[in-house]
């Protein structure tokens, strides 16, 4: 028999088999895991991500009691304030041969947990919840000019097998069916009734120690609408797959007033705590389309989002290292304004994406990237300003997929690594996806004047001043044509009028 091992599972980490606790020895080793202020405090995370993580580490607590292990466990108002005092505590209380941890999903961490002078040595061991390692994600970098996530995403759809035929080629012969994936959204179609969890003892408990111990924190706790097991969150999936998953490819753009998720899964909160496998739930999605319960193109959109987009994104944050946090190539400034944590712009397809961001945690891909990171790229808020408020007020950000996606997605503060142009749009876009533009006191159809939407001269201005930086992109081509086609004296009006509406929206 071995000597005994400590080992540390973080909040996002709660896989029994996978991770430090892949080889964790029941009766031999020892688990320790913390509720702590450093952790739940670094930004002001919404308290239903405070309140899932903290109830998702109880039950997982519970289950490994079960399974034989002694876990200790340092809940919140225990005042341990970081993870190196909880471990040190631990440490006093057994011999143990090393700490054991699995590498986090930070770089902030990394460098914590590395630089740890403890009284036995740290073991990190390599993230496995993921389908693509570090050397897989470099291989596939190697040589290569630009690292496009459709290129990634062919080759895992191989190296997986997923919705591969018997000959190796995509299943109905093309790989990417995303233009039926566009819809907008004209109250055509019922949206389900969610699942509804009976919250347990364990969960009750934690809501009340998150309204009493983070009373400033954004999050309608009320509300409270997340599964803390893998058992709860495989329900999800099902409820997904069954409800949802027909009508996630048409819908997977629209925007729409009645509903926060639409057709959307809400399994990301799972996927990225360990709750779910990856893998496993392409394969059942894929399986939904083999027995004929969806279409290739919902099926084949959505593996796209699980296999490739969110794998994608995990090897671009690793790559690109700690200084990619710094990336502000447009040079964007302005302070991120107050509303932000209000939802009171006035425009009312931002006021439904916040509100129901900083109420419940949510909000599903469209209204991340078109609607709240479209003014933000448009109007030139400053992006660390921008990114610590996703990491905040989202139930599922953790760095590795928050960075990526809001600085170098939406912001295109990267200058191109991860997007092939900027997401900037105009009112016309969001119009034409959902029913916001009906309920707004602006009009999409105006640029200029009081009741114009906002969006459309923040965007032309945008283009102007970032012309030189765009000119050689083309596919920016078309849009900057239709900009120079404008008359000087209307050009004029607008960029005068957006500069009135960038003072007035963000002051
Ligand atoms: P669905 O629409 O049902 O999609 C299915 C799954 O695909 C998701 O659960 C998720 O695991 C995966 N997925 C889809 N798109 C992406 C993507 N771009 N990157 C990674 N995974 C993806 N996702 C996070 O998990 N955490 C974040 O902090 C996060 N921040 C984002 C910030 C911005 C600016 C943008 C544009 C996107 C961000 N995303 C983030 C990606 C995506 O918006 C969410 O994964 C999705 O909205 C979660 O809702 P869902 O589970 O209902 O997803
Ligand atoms: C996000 C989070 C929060 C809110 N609280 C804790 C905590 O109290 N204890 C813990 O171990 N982990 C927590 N986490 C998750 C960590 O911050 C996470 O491991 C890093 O963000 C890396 O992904
Ligand atoms: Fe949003 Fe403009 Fe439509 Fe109002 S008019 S909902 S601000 S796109």
């Amino acid at each position: 028999m071995r000597a005994a091992h400590l080992v540390l599972v973080l909040g996002d980490q709660l896989d029994p088999k996978k991770g430090a606790l892949r080889e964790a020895l029941p009766g031999v080793d020892v688990i320790v895991m913390a509720e702590v202020a450093a952790e739940a405090g670094y930004v002001r995370h919404n308290r239903h991500k405070i309140a899932f993580i903290f109830s998702a580490m109880r039950h997982l607590r519970d289950d490994l009691i079960e399974r034989g292990f002694v876990v200790d466990y340092y809940a919140f108002e225990d005042g341990k304030r970081s993870l190196q005092e909880a471990v040190e505590c631990a440490l006093k209380k057994g011999a143990f041969s090393r700490l054991r941890c699995c590498e986090p999903g930070e770089h902030r961490l990394v460098r914590d947990i590395s630089g740890w002078q403890l009284s036995v040595p740290v073991e990190i061991v390599e993230d496995d919840r993921f389908l693509a390692s570090h050397a897989h994600f470099t291989a596939w970098t190697s040589g290569r000019k630009q690292l496009r996530m459709e290129h990634f995403y062919r080759s895992m759809r191989s190296t997986f097998k997923i919705l591969i035929d018997a000959e190796g080629k995509p299943e109905g012969g093309k790989w990417n069916y995303d233009d039926q994936n566009r819809g907008g959204w004209r109250n055509k179609d019922s949206v389900p009734t969610r699942v509804q969890w009976v919250h347990d003892d364990v969960t009750q408990d934690v809501l009340q120690l998150v309204e009493r111990q983070f009373p400033d924190h954004p999050g309608d706790l009320k509300q409270f609408y997340l599964g803390a097991t893998a058992a709860q969150a495989e329900r999800q999936l099902q409820w997904f797959i069954d409800n949802g998953l027909k009508r996630f490819g048409r819908y997977q753009d629209a925007l729409a007033e009645e509903s926060p998720w639409l057709f959307h899964s809400l399994i990301s909160m799972y996927l990225n705590v360990g709750l779910l496998d990856p893998l496993k739930v392409c394969r059942e999605v894929e399986c939904a389309w083999r027995e004929n319960r969806c279409g290739l193109a919902a099926a084949e959109g959505f593996i796209r989002q699980v296999l490739g987009w969110r794998e994608y994104v995990r090897g671009i944050y690793w790559l690109a290292g700690p200084s990619y946090a710094d990336l502000n190539v447009l040079g964007a400034q302005r302070p991120l304004p107050t509303w932000f944590w209000t939802g009171s712009s006035d425009m009312r397809c931002i006021d439904v994406a916040l509100r129901q961001s900083l109420d419940l945690g949510y909000a599903h891909h469209i209204q991340r990237l078109m609607v709240v990171g479209n003014f933000a790229l448009i109007s030139g808020l400053d992006v660390k300003q921008v990114c610590d408020w996703y990491l905040a007020v989202y139930v599922d950000a953790f760095e590795w997929v928050e960075l990526p996606n809001t600085l170098g997605m939406a912001l295109y503060a990267d200058g191109g690594l991860m997007a092939s142009k900027p997401y900037a749009a105009s009112g016309k876009y969001i119009q034409r996806q959902g029913n916001h533009c009906s309920s707004c006191r602006y009009s999409p159809a105006k640029v200029v004047g009081e009741d114009a939407c906002p969006f459309n001269s923040l965007y032309w201005h945008f283009l102007d001043r970032h012309a030189e930086e765009f000119i050689r992109n083309p596919r920016l081509a078309l849009s900057l044509k239709n900009w120079q086609k404008k008359s000087k004296d209307e050009q004029t009006a607008i960029l005068a009028w957006a500069e009135v509406e960038m003072e007035r929206l963000t002051s």
